[in-house]
């Protein structure tokens, strides 16, 4: 028997998204996430047809330090926008799920309203790669939620640096989730993080906490107000809320309906989209580009004595990268 042309295998795929049907979107996502070569063009030419059908979701990133409720806010949240009629995926950016082989990050058994919702889709980290490569597999994955009829993304980080710029990268509004402190001091405020913020919120604004939740964002406030905003039509509030009883979860939602409204009508909503369109192409490319390299055998074998030579100051930087360039006959 002919095995099936890639064409018909795409147009197959595409007709099952189109159709949200979950089961043809998790398949698609498989092939994202494969290493092989022609799982990998199947799903470029995935998303190549389906590009019309993308791009209509409100795409929000979610970040916060372990045990801040990520999950506890995405399952309160989530499940108040399926009662209001939307369709909610959930994605996730996790940088160690590559060493651990696993991801706690949208992790189901955390979000039990969400994990048997039938209008809620959620994806845990793809599970190999670089924090690039991780990235690029979970913006696909968003390309093709959309156009299954996902109208909102939650994508999910951990707080750790460079992968908050991931999500940043790759959502309308990053909401920055923050515990109640213990007064004096900023408790996770990494300025880098602070600055790529659309909202910050404290959780855990309940009980005993209350007081305390008020006062950090009041710090928080002060914090920002010396910040200038990035935008002119914005300026990143602080709110207090609680993911556990409930509270405040409506008035998140309002606030980023809110950023939406005004960002959409000065154009800069398209505009971050633009932006983040041809970065997306240059991020991939370099993914791309390193690929070979990084599964070279002999340049794998070199590189820790390379590295060695180069952080002892025997051998420069530059002319450890010649030795590559020769090594990989680039
Ligand atoms: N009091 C109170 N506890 C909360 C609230 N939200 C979450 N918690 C609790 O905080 C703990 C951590 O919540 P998670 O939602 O699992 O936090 P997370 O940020 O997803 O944690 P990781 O996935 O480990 O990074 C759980 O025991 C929750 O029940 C809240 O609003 N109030
Ligand atoms: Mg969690």
């Amino acid at each position: 028997m002919a095995s099936p042309s890639p064409t018909s295998d795409v147009e197959r795929l595409a007709q099952g998204i189109r159709a949200g049907d979950r089961t043809v979107l998790s398949r698609a996502i498989t092939l994202i996430e494969s290493k092989r070569a022609d799982h990998r063009s199947t799903a470029a030419a995935l998303t190549q047809v389906l590009l019309g059908a993308t791009g209509k979701a409100v795409r929000v990133g979610i970040t916060g330090s372990p045990g801040v409720g990520k999950s506890t806010t995405i399952d309160a949240l989530g499940s108040m926008l399926t009662r209001q009629g939307h369709k909610v995926a959930v994605l996730a950016v996790d940088p160690s799920s590559w060493r651990t082989g696993g991801s706690i990050l949208a992790d189901k058994t955390r979000m039990a309203r969400l994990a048997t919702d039938p209008n809620a889709f959620i994806r845990p980290s793809p599970a190999s790669g670089t924090l690039g490569g991780v990235a690029a597999k979970t913006r696909e994955t968003m390309l093709l939620c959309e156009a299954a009829g996902y109208d909102v993304v939650l994508v999910e980080t951990v707080g750790v640096g460079q992968s908050e710029i991931a999500v940043a990268d790759m959502t309308d509004f990053f909401l920055v989730l923050v515990l109640p402190g213990g007064g004096d001091e900023l408790q996770g405020l990494k300025k880098g993080v602070v600055e790529l913020a659309d909202m910050i919120a404290i959780n855990k604004a309940d009980g005993d906490n209350l007081p305390r939740a008020k006062l950090t964002a009041a710090e928080y406030g002060a914090a920002l107000h010396i910040l200038k905003p990035v935008s002119a039509n914005w300026s990143p509030p602080v709110v207090t809320y609680s993911a556990l009883k409930g509270d405040g979860i409506e008035a998140l939602w309002t606030r980023i309906l809110d950023h939406r409204q005004k960002l959409t009508a000065s154009g800069e909503l398209a505009a971050r989209r633009r932006e983040q369109q041809v970065k997306w192409m240059w991020a991939m490319l370099e993914e791309r580009l390193f690929a070979p390299l990084r599964s070279d055998r002999a340049f794998k074998a070199a590189l820790p004595k390379l590295e060695a030579e180069v952080a002892a100051g025997r051998l420069a930087p530059a002319t450890a990268v010649e030795k590559i360039a020769e090594m990989l006959e680039l």
